[in-house]
């Protein structure tokens, strides 16, 4: 688990995030389809926007965003008691969507570089390893659900 100052440094960060938390998962998404264009592909209703415009324009995607970084920010303030949170999430994710751990890992990166890139001055290197570690933590824990749901992830 993490040490009460790393989860500090996590929820310090999580609150600077939070009054934007639309603009950030806009963010978020539009990066994890241009970096790993598989995963847009899961989304029947985003695999059919083609540009960086039809991406940005899309109120859709953006409430999409604001919904995956809500979801994340609830997990990340039950620090290691997440489980109830996280149940339902791997439940939808290994039996419905059937995401691969490997895109859990891709859109972690991803969170992270968004933050760091919009918050410079607030994220040192120690906050980005502590969230690093909350990220790892929340992966490995959706990996072994998914597992007891029977999906390899
Ligand atoms: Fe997904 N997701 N997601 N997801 N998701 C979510 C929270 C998805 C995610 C990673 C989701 C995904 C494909 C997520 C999804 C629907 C992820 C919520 C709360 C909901 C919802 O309630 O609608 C992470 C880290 C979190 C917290 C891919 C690819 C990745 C990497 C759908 C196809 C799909 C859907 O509704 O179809």
């Amino acid at each position: 688990g993490l040490s009460d100052d790393e989860w500090n440094r996590v929820l310090g960060i999580w609150a600077k995030v939070e009054p934007e938390l639309p603009v950030h998962g806009q963010e978020v998404m539009i990066r994890l389809f241009q970096v790993h264009p598989e995963t847009q592909e899961r989304f029947a209703k985003f695999k059919n926007l083609k540009t960086i415009d039809e991406l940005k324009s899309s109120e859709e995607l953006k409430k999409h965003g604001t919904t995956v970084l809500t979801a994340l920010g609830r997990i990340l303030k039950l620090k290691n008691n997440h489980e109830p949170e996280l149940k339902p999430l791997a439940e939808s994710h290994a039996t419905k969507h059937k995401i691969p751990v490997k895109f859990l890992e891709f859109i972690c990166e991803i969170i992270v570089k968004v933050i760091a890139e919009k918050h410079p001055s607030d994220f040192g290197a120690d906050s980005q390893a502590a969230m690093r570690k909350a990220l790892e933590l929340f992966r490995n824990d959706m990996a072994s659900k998914y597992k007891e749901f029977g999906f390899q992830g």
